[in-house]
């Protein structure tokens, strides 16, 4: 009889406790946060743990400021690291950032060999190549979540625009976790029926903007913080996928070796998640434009993993 999954979160802040929070009310398995403040992941963990009896999920959740506690993890979502404050790019936090996600990875990986890595802390694509180097893991079981994220953010304000439930539009959004990102609006059905059916190009137009500075949004509005609630169920829907080997077609940020003429980045694109971790990067075809943009997206990314 198997074990229940172990799902450990590095960093048990806003998205870690949040993970935590989301990961516990879908059973996933049970759950160790860790974070370098004393008391905060065991106070935090005791906390959600306490909540068991009232939401009805059996699971053992413990908060710690070692490795120790997450041995044998199936999952590590490393969310360690300063967010932004206002006014801050992503980019602004590479070298601070990038010292902690190589700090978490190689403690976590050390512990848990066989884990699959799902890297949240931004800059989100340079931090999935900290992450693979200090883990020394293979690329399929190293993946970053922003795609999910940009792709709900713009699914979300589609819905609100058409009138329609959030469940019945299917997006991918592509790239790089960045002001650069790229929705694909030739792929945006609304239950399969193309959105440019439903919505005029300046609307559209309007929409991809807004969730291409998604995230600026909301640091503006919250001033001390960035989001957390979003991405941190984005997490979680990617370590579900694999936990239950659902073969979920999802945009995350993976290692391309050659994929849409790109090699040696971790870059949004759409992935088949299931037990191995990325299963399948599947190239779609992409117009002159959005070739043009994914190419951009990915120079981005390029010129902050050159300054690693
Ligand atoms: O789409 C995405 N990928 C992004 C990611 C979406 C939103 C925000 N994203 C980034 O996640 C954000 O820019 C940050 O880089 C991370 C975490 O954001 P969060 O909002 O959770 O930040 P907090 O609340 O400050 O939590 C960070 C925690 C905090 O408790 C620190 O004590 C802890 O990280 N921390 C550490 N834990 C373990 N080990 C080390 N070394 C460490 N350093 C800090």
């Amino acid at each position: 009889m198997g074990k229940r999954a172990k799902i450990s979160i590095i960093g048990a802040g806003n998205i870690g406790a949040t993970a935590a929070h989301w990961a516990a009310s879908k059973e996933l398995g049970d759950i160790v946060l860790v974070d370098i403040v004393e008391g905060v992941p065991q106070g935090k963990g005791l906390d959600l743990f306490q909540a068991g009896p009232v939401e009805g999920f059996d699971s053992n959740i413990t908060g710690t400021n070692d490795y120790e506690a997450t041995a044998d993890s199936d999952i590590v979502i490393i969310t360690a690291g300063l967010p932004r404050k206002p006014g801050m790019s992503r980019d602004e936090l590479l070298a601070t950032n990038a010292k902690i996600v190589h700090e978490c990875a190689s403690q976590s990986a050390a512990k848990s060999p066989n884990a699959i890595i799902i890297v949240v802390s931004n800059p989100l694509d340079a931090m999935c190549t900290v992450a693979m180097r200090a883990s020394g893991f293979p690329k399929n079981r190293v993946v970053g979540m922003a795609g999910i994220l940009d792709t709900a953010r713009y699914r979300a304000f589609l819905a609100d625009a058409i009138g329609v439930s959030v469940e019945d539009i299917q997006a991918l959004v592509l790239g790089g976790h960045g002001d650069a990102m790229v929705p694909l609006i030739s792929y945006t059905t609304v239950s399969g029926i193309p959105v440019t059916q439903f919505l005029a190009k300046d609307k559209l137009d309007a929409i991809v903007k807004r969730t291409a500075g998604g995230g600026g949004e909301i640091v503006a509005l919250l001033k001390s913080g960035s989001a957390y609630y979003a991405p941190s169920a984005a997490a979680v829907q990617m370590a579900e996928g694999i936990l239950k080997d659902k073969k979920r077609l999802l945009p995350c940020a993976a290692y391309l070796e050659g994929e849409y003429g790109l090699s040696g980045l971790f870059v949004g694109v759409p992935v088949i998640l299931g037990r191995d971790g990325i299963e399948k990067i599947v190239e779609v075809k992409l117009t002159e434009e959005e070739n043009a943009a994914l190419a951009k997206s990915a120079a981005g990314v390029k010129e902050l993993v050159d300054k690693l």
